[in-house]
């Protein structure tokens, strides 16, 4: 063979063995493609749901072109389940070439997925799933969404601070889960407290009859509750059947509980709780003002969550790293992901450079009525952590 027909012999093999997004873009000049994997059915819809609107909220406001290239969102539902994530993974990574991957609902998802990213090079942009691990399942990994710990460690400080000695846990008996037992856990016996029982409900059809009943028999001062993003109406609802509300076991949770997606239609059983999160749509910046206005707007009156704001965010660190690259993907585009820093409608963040995880403020809320917001059921602040970084990741 001469040395030429070698040399191509070569570049078709790399090819074969790499079909990277890199690879192909680079020399590429057609459409910038993103993958977007979501739940769109199933247990977990809703997230689907919030975070599509906000991706099309995003382009609407954006434009779809960047770099003086059009940008193709392409959509696909994965059931939140994680065999068919990975499936539709690698068949947008070969066959559509995208340049990232993004999306993930929830964490089984997303770790089933990490390794097609680093094989092949690609950004994956994780807007939902929260587990901390997950960002050290793989270098391609940035995160928009937040981490439990993030978010859990707060709330148990507050508690401490706030004359709640004895308190059972509950969580989703998954990963999220076990990062919200454990951070709570660990923080709240440092400041003093007691934790009496950790219940766990499946995340799959969960019934919170049993575990009620034990906190019912057990009357701490108060129960601490994670569960994913489309439980908590029912949680709460089972909550106030058993008259817990009334027993004077005090309720607090992270802001996945009381999330805004269904928070307007859980009644008074979710009047006053406090619980610790990243996102608020009753956070009072103009930025957020413009982003909820401009979400209900485009959605029926549909009120964003934190799932929307993790999409919403996850375009924006998308749009920016490919305006810096003008439009290359592979090791390119995800150095420019890393340090970013923005005004989200959550407050300043940053996505940190070494951990690709997502800096940012954590709020201590309490659940009222909202008169200037047509008296509707709200997260309102009324305290801060400025700048948590995920304490999972400094252990
Ligand atoms: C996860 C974490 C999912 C928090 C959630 O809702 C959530 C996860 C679907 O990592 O699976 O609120």
């Amino acid at each position: 063979m001469n040395k030429k027909r070698r040399l191509v012999g070569q570049a078709i093999l790399a090819a074969l063995a790499f079909p990277s997004s890199a690879l192909v873009q680079a020399a590429d000049t057609g459409p910038i493609k993103i993958g977007l994997i979501l739940p769109m059915t199933g247990q977990s819809a809703s997230t689907g749901r919030q975070i599509d609107a906000a991706v099309k909220l995003w382009v609407a406001q954006n434009g779809n072109k960047v770099a003086g290239r059009t940008v193709e969102v392409i959509l696909k539902d994965d059931g939140a389940v994680p065999d068919a994530t990975k499936r539709i993974a690698q068949e947008l990574i070969v066959n559509d070439k995208v340049s990232v991957i993004a999306g993930f609902g929830i964490t089984p998802t997303a770790l089933a997925t990490a390794p097609l990213a680093t094989q092949s090079k690609t950004p994956m942009v994780v807007m939902a799933a929260a587990t901390s691990s997950i960002t050290q399942a793989s270098d391609f990994i940035v995160r928009t969404s937040f981490t439990l710990p993030q978010v859990a460690t707060p709330i148990a400080d507050w508690a401490a601070k706030n004359k709640i000695k004895r308190v059972i846990t509950l969580v989703a008996d998954y990963g999220p889960g076990f990062d919200a037992e454990k951070f709570f856990d660990s923080q709240f016996r440092l400041d003093g407290g007691q934790i009496l029982d950790k219940l766990r409900t499946p995340l799959k059809a969960p019934d919170f009859a049993p575990v009620l009943q034990k906190v019912v028999d057990a009357k701490p001062d108060a129960l601490f509750v994670f569960l994913p993003s489309g439980q908590g109406a029912a949680f709460m609802k089972q909550f106030a059947e058993r008259g817990l509300d009334k027993s004077g076991v005090k309720l607090i949770s992270t802001g996945d509980v009381t999330d805004d997606d269904q928070l307007a239609d859980m009644g008074d059983v979710a009047l006053g709780v406090v619980n610790s999160h990243h996102y608020s749509a009753a956070h009072p910046s103009a930025v957020n003002k413009k982003f909820v206005e401009a979400f209900q707007a485009a959605n029926k009156g549909m009120r964003p969550n934190f799932m929307a704001v993790g999409g919403y965010d996850g375009m924006r660190v998308i749009y920016k790293a490919l305006e810096t690259t003008k439009g290359e993907g592979g090791d390119k585009l995800l150095n420019a992901m890393k340090g970013q820093i923005f005004e989200s409608p959550r407050g300043a963040v940053l996505i940190d450079a070494q951990t690709r995880d997502i800096v940012q403020d954590v709020y201590i809320r309490k659940v009222e009525r909202v008169p200037a917001m047509g008296n509707g059921l709200y997260n309102v602040e009324f305290d801060v952590i400025k700048a948590v970084k995920d304490p999972g990741k400094q252990k």
